[in-house]
């Protein structure tokens, strides 16, 4: 690693979540050794100064490695945590050393489990929209570079909308994706429902999304959502070693074909988003979300009244 902007102070492991000034970690890892060290040495690059193994070796050439960094609440999305996502990631899109982004969960557990329940269980309609803090979304979807998502465990709900955001997923044997939200009395509302139908085709989206119910890696691979599977240890330097080939690439034609892929993709998506973002909202006007979020931070099933 050469460098990690921004820096969280502390060694990893050692701050609670609300000391850590930011939640997000930026590294430019080293490559792994053709032999030797074994496969977590990108990991333990990504890790951060710290814990850097290779001190002397070059970066991977143009690859920026991007953590969400709350691994105690499984990575859950908070709306800070992706404001300073996408500051990071439109910071890596404007530098011309940068040619291609890997996003990866701290720790082994998750991705991210989902947007913070935590955050949004006191939300009404009117504050998600008055609040504006969902552009973070439309800033994520709109960076040039390529985004590789590497994912160990659970990718759910917002977590899932965020690997679907990215434009590859290297997924682990132990990964689980899903759009759990009805379980919580809402739905998807980043992407969800307009990313995975578009992925795995209408009628496995509507099971996972109606249902509230999961994949597996394996699933995934054969649904189309993901790139590939590999061996939990494998993840991230096989999403790094991903990246670096198409680093490698000539870059105007890499974001010129990428925004064309998105364009042949997401037609109507646009709109999709939008009305499902009102959706959402509305749902937070409910009975329903009000029980469901509160269930589940007092850890017991909900009961729904339907109101
Ligand atoms: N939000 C807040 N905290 C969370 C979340 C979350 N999504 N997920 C886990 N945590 C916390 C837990 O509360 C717990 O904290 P604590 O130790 O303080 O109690 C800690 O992380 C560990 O979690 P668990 O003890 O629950 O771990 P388990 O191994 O028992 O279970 C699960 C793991 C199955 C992943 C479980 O944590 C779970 O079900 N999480 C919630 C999954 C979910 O419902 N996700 C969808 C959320 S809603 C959403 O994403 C809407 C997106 C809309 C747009 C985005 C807007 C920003």
């Amino acid at each position: 690693m050469t460098d990690s902007v921004p820096t969280t102070g502390h060694p990893p492991g050692t701050a609670s979540i609300e000391e850590r000034p930011t939640l997000i970690r930026v590294a430019f890892p080293a490559p792994a050794p053709a032999s030797g060290a074994g496969p977590e040495t990108a990991a333990a690059a990504a890790a951060g100064p710290e814990t850097e193994t290779a001190a002397d070796a070059p970066a991977l050439a143009g690859v920026a490695l991007v953590t969400l960094d709350r691994p105690r609440a499984l990575n859950a999305l908070s709306f800070d945590l992706l404001d300073e996502l996408a500051t990071a990631l439109e910071a890596l899109d404007a530098d011309p050393s940068c040619r291609a982004i890997v996003i990866t969960g701290a720790g082994d557990r998750a991705f991210a489990a989902g947007a913070d329940i935590k955050e949004l269980a006191p939300q009404t309609s009117a504050s998600l929209e008055a609040g504006g803090r969902f552009g973070a979304w439309d800033r994520l979807a709109a960076i040039g570079l390529p985004l590789i998502a590497a994912v160990r465990g659970f990718a759910l709900g917002g977590g899932c909308e965020l690997a679907m955001t990215c434009d590859m997923i290297v997924a682990a044997q132990d990964a689980t994706f899903g759009q759990p939200e009805i379980r919580i009395g809402v739905m998807p509302g980043a992407g969800g429902t307009q990313r995975l139908v578009r992925a795995i085709g209408k009628a496995k989206a509507m099971e996972i999304i109606l249902t509230g119910g999961t994949m597996t890696a394996v699933e995934a691979a054969a649904s189309g959502l993901i790139t590939r599977v590999v061996p939990p240890e494998e993840t991230l330097d096989t999403a790094l070693e991903l990246a670096a080939r198409i680093a490698a690439m000539p870059p105007l034609a890499v974001r010129a074909a990428k925004a064309a892929i998105l364009d042949a993709h997401e037609q109507g998506l646009r709109e999709g988003l939008a009305r499902e973002r009102m959706a959402f909202f509305r749902l937070f006007d409910t009975l329903d979300q009000a029980e469901g979020m509160a269930a589940f931070t007092e850890k017991r099933p909900p009961v729904w009244s339907g109101h």
